[in-house]
């Protein structure tokens, strides 16, 4: 996988953008250092997912390196705006964009500079995550404000769906934010019962429904359970199996609507024996062996 990403095609089907940053944690995070473990741990997986039977050297795929990330500023706010701007500018040139965080802060910045880059869709959220990232952002933006900001900044909340709430994970009071907004929320218990694609499917359809022609998905890894999501500050106890997110990642890749993934929460420097990173370097391979069939339809003479 790593020397595919060093490709460097100039017409990319899907483009990285590094997002370094853990300022904005509220949580101790090092999450700055995760974009170049991540690069690292690709090396472990082939471009070959037996599963899907595709190799996804047949994508054209292009690295944007790292924004410049936040350790010198006293603040993640201007990384923010040079994450919004790397995103728009991936946009310009890349059908799907694949944001490497970084916390969780760089969801509102990446959505609005994917937003602004192709205005002339009609963007829905949807989020892989334990928590609804719905406090309010009295200090400012943090890793669990996203969701209440983009929202409060104009995005309709029934254009928002939550996969993998953890029944352990939010305070009342965010959980009764979300809710009131129309949020469409589906917790642990609904995936387990129902099955992680069914839940993925229903809550496309819910985005749909609103109205949303284009999504753009946070995969928080801390919605994977703890023992196998060491690295994430936030990740709890009971929470998904890395082959939900697996599975998860091959679904929402190979769905047309989806333009922008970000990956994120991860702190390389917690990390246990490579579990976390190797995880998300697995859970890129699987949503890029999703994209190939899209990428087929995209590059399909009309
Ligand atoms: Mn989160």
């Amino acid at each position: 996988m790593r020397e595919w990403l060093a490709r460097g095609d100039q017409v990319p089907d899907v483009s990285l953008v590094g997002a370094p940053i853990a300022k904005a944690s509220l949580s101790p995070s090092q999450a700055w250092s995760t974009p170049p473990a991540f690069r690292e741990a690709l090396s472990r997986f082939p471009t070959w997912h037996a599963a899907a039977g595709v190799d996804v050297e047949e994508l054209a795929v292009r690295d944007r390196g790292d924004v410049q990330g936040d350790r010198d500023d006293v603040d993640a706010s201007a990384a923010h705006l040079r994450i919004r701007a790397a995103v728009a500018a991936a946009a310009a040139d890349s059908p799907t964009i694949v944001v490497i965080g970084g916390d969780n802060s760089l969801t509102r910045p990446a959505f609005l500079g994917i937003g602004e880059a192709r205005a002339d869709r009609q963007w829905g959220l949807l989020t892989l995550d334990a928590h609804h990232d719905c406090r309010p952002p009295t200090n400012g933006s943090a890793n669990g404000t996203p969701v209440r900001e983009l929202i409060d900044a104009g995005l309709a909340g029934n254009r928002v769906a939550q996969v993998g709430i953890h029944p352990l994970g939010n305070a009342r009071a965010h959980a009764q934010w979300a809710a009131d907004h129309g949020i469409h929320i589906h917790g642990l218990d609904e995936v387990r019962a129902r099955g992680i694609e069914a839940v993925l499917t229903a809550a496309l359809a819910e985005l749909r429904g609103a109205g949303a022609d284009a999504v753009y998905v946070d995969l928080d890894v801390d919605v994977v359970e703890r023992s196998a999501a060491p690295a994430c500050p936030a990740s709890l106890p009971g929470g998904l199996s890395p082959a939900d997110l697996l599975a998860a990642a091959l679904l929402l890749g190979g769905e047309p609507a989806v333009g922008a993934f970000d990956l994120c929460e991860v702190d390389a420097m917690a990390d246990v024996a490579g579990i976390t990173v190797r995880l998300m370097a697995a859970v890129f391979t699987a949503l890029c062996a999703g994209l190939v069939s899209h990428a087929r339809e995209l590059r399909a003479p009309a």
